[in-house]
């Protein structure tokens, strides 16, 4: 989707369950997004980058549970624990906020008010599972059985194992008590639901026209095409935030989850001066264009219950939805339980932040599922960043600044300029496609460009050929740093700290992560003095 360049923007970026550490497998959303927030900067735009820790809900209240804490205490651990991961990552959100803060209940609040006040919510008796033995209902994730639509193995509200449907309380078949293991029987209960059904239409028309990847438009179409239910937005829990009037429910924790991407705005904006103070110009005026990135198991929320709940309580609609693939390891999903994970921390451990960075983009087109081996790892770092990036770097540097220590006049040729403008093309268009693994791609192929275009002059014999030799030299080299130059510039966003280094070492004054893509094609400065190379990145040994 290609953003009008005066038009704010606001990208978000899913709320992780902060019931556990942080995997490998949840970065497929936040890399990606952070790279797509530092390009559009780069290409002008006034963006706002946010997201925030998913309090509530059962995967919250289980982990307590087996943890013999309270929720609270979960919160704070895993909260921490993620903002962490996110600062070494280098995934810089302008506000990283929880769910369970005050706004974030005011909000919700109003939002189910509203839609109350509208006549969009009714009540409803419904069964629900319930345990004899530990003599509790079971909602969500409480409860285990098997799908309605594939017969897998699933949990009370997903079929996470399996076709990945949300599933209504109730339909789960043989539902067994994730606590105590024992057959659940289903009761009758009173709880609330939104009119889900009357959004039909509005969202058939919305989804023909909402940005974002083609994989999310077409799932979440099929399911407004075959049967839309009214959508149950209570549950029998203490911890979230209380249905209005009702101390014994909780609204369902995909009311109040996706109504933080509202709040977190309002937090962010609130300390703010001047007209970015109005957190309306982004969900109330349609004066932004709003991007959430997200999982593909997801977009069921985010495609559907998400832009019915906005257009029922009068909000600004997101304009596109980007899903990105899962991830898995050694072709098998990802389970904790059966020990297929990789945690992020352990791998920040051994491995540069940036590589990890890398590796998630160039590894596989971003709607599609991603399959993380190790050798497919060792084959990428050794193979192009250190082969064809690391070697271009070094080599350059090391004969600049060896023989000239500062970047030698001369003009920049023609071909070079045409080869850098075109990857800059080439990356817009990566950029407005959500295609990032062509970002990378054709900056690689930039870089590979670089080494072949010093190849091929030789500048080791010119240095050597008196006056004249050394000039013709000096342009060599001046045309190939122009290249490491933009190699800097396009590769930020999805290596800040390494390009960041490089480009101390050309000698720039000014900061890359700063630096838009106006000054790939401005000639890179005559008698600035180069820095001391050093080694980018270390081959891994297998
Ligand atoms: N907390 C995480 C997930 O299901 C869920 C996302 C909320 S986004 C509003 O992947
Ligand atoms: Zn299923």
């Amino acid at each position: 989707m290609k953003i009008p360049v005066d038009k704010p923007v606001l990208v978000t970026s899913a709320l992780p369950y902060v019931n556990g550490e942080c995997h490998i497998g949840h970065l497929r959303t936040y890399v990606p997004a952070d790279i797509y927030v530092r390009m559009l900067r780069k290409m002008g735009y006034d963006v706002r980058f946010i997201s925030g820790s998913d309090t509530h809900g059962t995967p919250i209240v289980l982990s307590a549970e087996a943890q013999g804490i309270t929720p609270e205490k979960v919160v704070e651990k895993y909260h921490e624990h993620f903002r962490q991961v996110f600062k070494a990552l280098n995934v810089n959100f302008d506000y990283y906020g929880q769910t369970d803060s005050e706004s974030n209940h005011r909000r919700t609040e109003a939002i189910v008010k509203k839609l109350i006040e509208k006549d969009y919510v009714y009540k409803r008796v419904t069964k629900q599972a319930f345990c004899d033995t530990c003599g509790r209902f079971l909602p969500d994730r409480y409860v285990e059985g098997k799908c309605p639509h594939c017969g897998d193995i699933a949990r009370g509200d997903e079929c996470d194992q399996g076709c990945g449907k949300h599933l209504e309380p109730g339909e789960i078949i043989e539902p067994k008590c994730k606590i105590c293991g024992n057959a659940a029987v289903f009761k009758d209960q009173e709880q609330f639901f939104f009119k889900l059904s009357t959004f039909a239409d509005f969202l058939s028309s919305y989804l023909d026209n909402l940005g974002g990847t083609l994989n999310a438009r077409n799932y979440a179409r099929e399911w407004v095409k075959k049967e839309l239910r009214d959508w149950c937005i209570t549950r029998n829990l203490e911890w979230g935030v209380k249905f209005p009037g009702r101390n014994d429910l909780v609204v369902y924790v995909w009311v109040d989850a996706p109504i933080g991407y509202i709040s977190f705005t309002e937090e962010l904006l609130k300390g703010m001066e001047g007209a970015d103070k109005d957190w309306r110009k982004y969900w109330k005026d349609d004066k932004a264009v709003i991007v959430h990135f997200i999982g593909t198991d997801i977009i069921y929320h985010h495609c559907i219950f998400w832009p019915a709940m906005l257009k029922g309580a009068e909000y600004s609609l997101p304009d596109a939805v980007v899903a990105s693939g899962m991830v898995k390891i050694n072709g098998g999903t990802f389970s904790k339980s059966r020990g297929n994970v990789i945690w992020t921390k352990e791998f920040l451990e051994r491995f540069h932040p940036d590589t990890l960075r890398y590796y998630l983009v160039s590894q596989s087109s971003h709607t599609k599922e991603l399959n993380f081996s190790w050798d497919s790892f060792y084959l990428r770092v050794n193979n192009e960043l250190v082969g064809v990036l690391g070697n271009l770097v070094h080599r350059v540097l090391t004969f600049a600044h060896k023989n000239f220590a500062e970047v030698p006049e001369g003009n920049i040729d023609e071909e070079v300029f045409a080869a850098i403008e075109k990857r800059r093309d080439d990356a817009i268009s990566a950029v407005e496609e959500y295609e990032f693994k062509k970002l990378v791609d054709a900056v690689m192929s930039l870089a590979d460009f670089g080494n072949r275009y010093f190849q091929r002059a030789e500048p080791w014999h010119l240095i050597n050929k008196g006056e004249k030799g050394r000039e013709s030299c000096g342009i060599v080299v001046k045309n190939a740093l122009q290249i490491l130059k933009a190699v800097c510039i396009l590769l930020e966003p999805v290596m800040p700290e390494k390009m960041s280094e490089v480009w101390r070492q050309l000698g720039m004054e000014s900061d890359v992560h700063s630096a838009k893509l106006d000054e790939l094609m401005v000639p890179i400065e005559s008698g600035q003095a180069l820095g001391k190379p050093k080694m980018l990145f270390k081959r891994i040994e297998t």
